[in-house]
């Protein structure tokens, strides 16, 4: 229901704008009839993991995708990046950018590698290169950069310098299969790049994840090490880890694959809806796509400066949240005011202006195929509603969020 009076609105007491509350990570579920005839298979076959068909089918679905030569599944993003780190023999330090979800830093850190935090362009909130050099030190092996959002990184910059300082090159693509970079599909720059498979993503495996390269013998690495380091029946060359994808999640992705097109016209129809009522409001800019690129539009990402929108991001979330829109503040604080870096290195901030900023005025909208027309349409009006009325508004939601 639309709002025309104070009063109206859930935070003073009147009815929430959604009975159901409307999330932002809410999966996308390919053909059902499919995905459950491929559960059965699954059973009949009476092989539920390890390296199973269902696998073997999603990693060569992938390499076509993208163009790559190896994909290779594990059990979830995080798993991924771990494994790509070690793999790629990264130690010491390792440059990264805040302003990207946990995973990022704490796979280096698990494996006692250090994150060295780097500040992100304000435009494409991706890593900074002219900030990585005076980051460099003896101890850096390597840098990850972050396709943030399906905005993809300055690749060219970033791997000249890699290459100038001798150091590996890995990107986290968690937020970007199915995303080119000028023309080129995601998935071989770098010395190889992650994904995310997660429920939430826009193509799913329940959970799961992957890391795909052009590189042979790190593949070859890599599907050793996701196997405790078996290399046949009772031999063990590596130390490893158990990152295996199993039979139902590739299942599960394989089905997401085939409906791929179907969620990305989904999301871009949704994109346009909010960028159509929300271009031109006074202190809201909504995160540009490239539309020359290929883009998965899974993210529906507003920025809000205070100054003009007349009051700020947290203000917004908090009415939104109270109508049953859970729109989320990823990546808000960043990794470097999270533990255990916090303690690490308390000053990281001073050199992390554009991604504090950001952390503080970036929401995430909910998207995906659960979302329909009217549901935006309700969401802008709300927006609109509350940015026209945030004085009064303001001494409300700011008394509310410290009684919470
Ligand atoms: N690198 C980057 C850049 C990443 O963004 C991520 C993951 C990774 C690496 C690591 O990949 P994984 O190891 O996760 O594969 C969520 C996801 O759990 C996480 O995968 C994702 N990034 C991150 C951006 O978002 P939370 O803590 O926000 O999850 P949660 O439980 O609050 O769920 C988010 C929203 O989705 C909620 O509003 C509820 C809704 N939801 C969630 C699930 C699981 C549903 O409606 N249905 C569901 O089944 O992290």
């Amino acid at each position: 229901m639309k709002k025309n009076r104070i009063e109206d609105l859930a935070l003073f007491g009147g009815k929430p704008a959604f009975d159901q509350t409307l999330h932002v990570g809410r999966p996308n579920i390919g053909d059902r009839g499919r995905l459950l005839a491929r559960f059965n298979d699954m059973l009949d076959r009476d092989w539920l993991t390890n390296n199973g068909p269902f696998v073997h089918d999603f990693e060569r679905r992938i390499e076509q995708l993208l163009g790559v030569k190896h994909c290779v599944a594990m059990c979830n993003g995080t798993v991924a990046l771990e494994i790509a780190a070690r793999a790629l023999n990264l130690t010491g330090e390792v440059i990264v950018p805040s302003f990207t979800f946990i995973s990022t830093a704490h796979c280096l850190q698990w494996q006692e590698i250090t994150p060295v935090f780097c500040d992100v362009d304000p435009e494409t909130y991706t890593i900074d290169p002219g900030r990585i050099e005076s980051l460099i030190t003896p101890r850096t092996s390597g840098i990850i950069g972050v396709h943030l959002w399906g905005n993809t990184c300055r690749v060219d910059d970033i791997e000249a310098i890699a290459e100038k300082h001798g150091l590996k090159l890995l990107f986290d693509a968690s937020h970007s299969f199915g995303c080119s970079h000028r023309g080129r599909m995601v998935g071989s720059f770098g010395c190889a790049e992650t994904f995310s498979f997660h429920a939430t993503k826009f193509i799913n495996t329940f959970e799961g994840g992957a890391v795909v390269t052009n590189d042979d013998e790190l593949a070859e690495k890599m599907r050793l090490m996701k196997n405790f380091g078996f290399a046949g029946m009772d031999r063990v060359i590596y130390i490893g880890t158990n990152g295996k994808m199993s039979e139902i999640a590739a299942a599960m992705g394989i089905t997401s694959l085939e409906d791929m097109e179907g969620f990305i016209a989904c999301n871009r129809n949704n994109y346009h809806g909010y960028r159509r009522r929300l271009e031109g409001w006074p202190g809201l800019k909504l995160m540009a796509y490239d539309e020359r690129e290929k883009n998965n539009y899974q993210y529906v990402v507003l920025e809000i400066d205070p100054e003009q929108a007349g009051l700020s991001r947290d203000d917004l979330l908090t009415v939104l949240h109270a109508e049953g829109v859970r729109a989320r503040r990823y990546f808000y604080p960043g990794c470097h005011k999270m533990e255990p870096y916090r303690s690490y290195f308390p000053h990281a901030g001073l050199l992390l202006p554009v991604t504090e900023r950001l952390a503080d005025r970036v929401l995430c909208l909910p998207t995906g195929t659960q979302v329909a027309d009217r549901d935006i349409d309700l969401i802008c009006d709300l927006i609109h509603f509350i940015t026209g009325q945030a004085d009064a508004i303001l001494p409300f939601v700011r008394s509310e969020r410290i009684a919470q």
